[in-house]
């Protein structure tokens, strides 16, 4: 954690790496738990440096070697009525979808708990890796309250019914492998979860950035529309995308036997 020009304490780092950027949540003493300077710090970072000119995605993670985020800040929530459980509610599910309508894929790199509003925080994310002391879980149920930050929600959509039945109300945990095999998680890898989502990440920067745009919002469009309407999105993206400098190159290098130069035009 470090101090802001202002005083206050800044509780998300922001890494700029050319096409990429590591953002991490800074708190491992309370193992990176979500309060309103996160929530709001993060919101904030992605409204205006996930939209920088160039940038083509974003890894996010939690300092230390335990946690993603283990969850809302209990200590915090601990004297909240429902006015301020509704005002925190609405400040994380603000963040989840500024991370969603961002410009650029966001990949959560997750190497330890990511419980509760961190497994939440994670699932608005595009992707997640999972390494080895990976656990994820909705254990709101352990506090008498349900997951408030879209888990409910999200999570039906990645798992479906019965297995986010399961972990909503057993509060279970369960690993990378586990995560992977229900549709949580994208990926399970061996070594640091960080390092694989820094590599995917270069790897997408890579990529036609137009290209990339209109495939995750072709996806969003899938969780949101019956498939009729999904399809007809995903025509009128496909179509867009041959109004594109990036088409023309991606073709012609394929064509030419050369590695594209894409634009992003
Ligand atoms: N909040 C605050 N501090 C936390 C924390 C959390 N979620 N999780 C851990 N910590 C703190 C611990 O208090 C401890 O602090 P000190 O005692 O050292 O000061 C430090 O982090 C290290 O934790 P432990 O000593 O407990 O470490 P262990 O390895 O023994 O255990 C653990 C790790 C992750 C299993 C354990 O810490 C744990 O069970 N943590 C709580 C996990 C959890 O229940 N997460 C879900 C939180 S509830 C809603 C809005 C939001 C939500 C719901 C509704 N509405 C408005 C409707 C969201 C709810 C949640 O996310």
């Amino acid at each position: 954690m470090s101090q802001s020009k202002d005083g206050s304490q800044t509780v998300v780092q922001w890494e700029d790496r050319g096409a990429i950027a590591i953002a991490t949540i800074d708190r491992p003493k309370a193992l990176n738990a979500l309060n309103l300077d996160v929530l709001r710090g993060l919101k904030d970072l992605v409204e205006t440096k996930a939209h920088r000119e160039g940038l083509r995605a974003v890894v996010l993670t939690g300092a230390g070697d335990k946690a993603f985020v283990a969850g809302a800040d209990i200590v915090a929530m601990q004297e909240y009525g429902p006015a301020e459980a509704e005002a925190f509610s609405l400040e994380a599910q603000a963040l989840g979808e500024a991370i969603e309508r961002a410009p650029v894929p966001f990949i959560a790199a997750v190497d330890g708990f990511a419980l509760g509003g961190g497994c939440e925080l994670a699932m608005a994310c595009d992707m997640i890796f999972a390494g080895p002391k990976a656990k994820f879980g909705q254990p709101e149920v352990n506090l008498g309250v349900i997951p408030g930050f879209g888990g409910t929600q999200r999570l039906v959509r990645r798992v479906g019914h019965a297995i986010a039945m399961d972990l909503c109300l057993t509060g279970r945990m369960i690993g990378a492998e586990e995560a992977v095999r229900s549709g949580l998680a994208s990926r399970a890898v061996d070594g640091s979860a960080l390092d694989a989502a820094i590599e995917a990440a270069e790897q997408i920067a890579a990529k036609g950035p137009v290209a990339i745009r209109m495939a995750r919002r072709a996806i969003h469009e899938a969780a949101d529309s019956d498939l009729r309407s999904g399809l007809a999105a995903e025509r009128s993206l496909f179509a867009l995308c041959f109004a594109t400098a990036d088409q023309k190159e991606g073709m012609a290098a394929f064509v030419g036997r050369r590695p594209a130069q894409f634009t992003g035009r």
